[in-house]
């Protein structure tokens, strides 16, 4: 198995989490997002994912691409523990949270975008910053109320962490990274918390990657 990932992506970042809670340790094959231009957008990686995009899994001879696929196909490989446990509402709650953060939250601070806002969009650090704080601001002020009708427990949706909590970690160092504060959001806090706790989490943390630039406490 080969992983195609980038130290710094969040999407990337989900399935490294996932990886490492299922015992799965695929090849790394690091794919640089700014050197160069882009290494993701070379006709090489293209054909690995015609998005340029990481991640991409190479298994069984076959591409996977899109993070919430990856995680869905590992979580159908690899049983335990189950990525989306619980009776049938139970997932769709789970799935709700996890798309929340991967489709209508995370692609609006993606590289691309803010590249765009900055180049054919002219807008200064002060505008990109703007953007950044509304939609990451508003998005993780919904989800902290998707969570406001549950009992406080280490991960959103129980004692184990989901697919709903492997969304969420990598988009609360991009919060950190982007400079927006959830400090008054007390369940998004606690779990943030519960990450840092956990080794699946820890070693799955940006800082913590072969291709990292920046290193742990760094
Ligand atoms: N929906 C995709 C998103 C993938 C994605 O946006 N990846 C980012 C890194 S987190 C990327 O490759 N960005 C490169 C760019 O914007 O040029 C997934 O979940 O896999």
């Amino acid at each position: 198995m080969r992983f195609h990932g980038y130290w710094r992506s969040s999407a990337a970042w989900r399935c490294r989490i996932a990886f490492n809670l299922k015992g799965v340790a695929p090849e790394l094959v690091p794919v640089h997002l700014t050197r160069n231009g882009g290494e993701q957008k070379s006709a090489a990686y293209r054909q690995v994912n015609p998005q340029a995009l990481v991640p991409a899994l190479e298994v069984g001879g076959r591409i996977l691409t899109q993070s919430l696929a990856i995680l869905e196909w590992l979580d159908e490989t690899v049983a335990d523990p189950p990525l989306l446990p619980g009776d049938a509402l139970d997932r769709a709650q789970i799935r709700a949270f996890a798309l929340a953060v991967a489709c209508d939250i995370h692609p609006l601070q993606n590289l691309r975008v803010q590249q765009y806002l900055r180049g054919e969009l002219a807008q200064d650090q002060a505008g990109v910053d703007r953007w950044l704080a509304r939609w990451l601001g508003d998005g993780l002020q919904a989800l902290e109320g998707l969570l406001s009708e549950r009992d406080v427990t280490p991960f959103a949706f129980g004692d184990s962490p989901t697919l709903a909590d492997i969304c969420l970690a990598p988009q609360l160092y991009s919060a950190d990274r982007f400079g927006i504060s959830y400090a008054h959001l007390p369940r998004i806090s606690a779990l943030a918390e519960s990450y840092a706790r956990h080794p699946a989490f820890v070693a799955a943390h940006a800082h913590c990657q072969p291709d990292s630039e920046i290193r742990e406490g760094g």
